[in-house]
């Protein structure tokens, strides 16, 4: 029996692998773990029998036997613990590849959604205008320069490539196209060193298949 996860039918970004689905498929291929997909309409998300899975109607969820999860996050570090080659073998290293999990999402995603979301979410607002947008890349800014001076010129966060880089490659390349990561060489490169592995291929790959087919609907 293989996981399911769910992705969604017809992701808004055409493929560009920015859906959370994508931080799971990722994780799956680096630990050589076959799943299976079960795709969700914007309208199936909201029902009940999704929302059973995820509470607030959201994708992605994971389903392995009698466990069912979901929050990206979450899943990530569950796949991580279960299998080899996303967590290092020392107690303590592992505990702080799980910090990095947990600064990806909390601490450094944060501002760049909000950052991606101010223009759909407060267009026609007041206090939308390019002094908002400045601010807003400013508040990124300052997560990249600590976060660059942190990563200075090691190729991992510990050690080997695990479920801390895995995130936060995720979340950074979520700037690809604003001009902001090309700012920090060292956190460019990062995220471009991430891309390049075979299991984040792989994982694009098939997400950006279902981005094809839901075009050709
Ligand atoms: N904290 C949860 C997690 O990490 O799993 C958040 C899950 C979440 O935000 N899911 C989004 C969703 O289902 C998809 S990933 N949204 C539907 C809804 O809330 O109704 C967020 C996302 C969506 C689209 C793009 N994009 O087009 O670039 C990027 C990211």
């Amino acid at each position: 029996m293989v996981p399911t996860i769910t992705a969604f039918e017809n992701s808004p970004d055409g493929g560009q692998g920015h859906a959370r689905d994508m931080r799971v498929r990722w994780a799956l291929e680096e630990v050589g773990q076959p799943y299976d997909v079960r795709l969700v309409s914007f309208e199936a998300l909201k029902q009940s029998p999704h929302r059973s899975l995820q509470p607030f109607g959201q994708i992605p969820t994971y389903q392995d036997g009698d466990l069912i999860l979901f929050e990206s996050g979450a899943i990530v570090l569950h796949i991580a613990r279960n299998h080899p080659g996303l967590l290092p073998d020392d107690a303590n290293a592992q505990a702080r590849a799980a910090a990095w999990l947990f600064c990806a999402l909390n601490t450094v995603e944060p501002p760049i959604v909000e950052r991606e979301q101010a223009p759909y979410v407060e267009r026609g607002q007041s206090w939308f205008n390019a002094e908002r947008l400045t601010f807003l890349d400013d508040r990124v800014r300052i997560r990249l320069a600590d976060f660059s001076a942190r990563l200075g010129d090691a190729e991992w966060l510990e050690g080997a490539f695990s479920a801390g880089d895995l995130m936060m490659v995720m979340v950074l390349r979520r700037l690809n196209g604003s001009g902001l990561l090309e700012e920090f060489p060292n956190l460019f490169a990062y995220v471009a060193r991430g891309e390049a592995r075979p299991a984040f291929q792989r994982a694009f790959e098939a997400q950006a298949a279902v981005a094809r087919a839901a075009r050709k609907d």
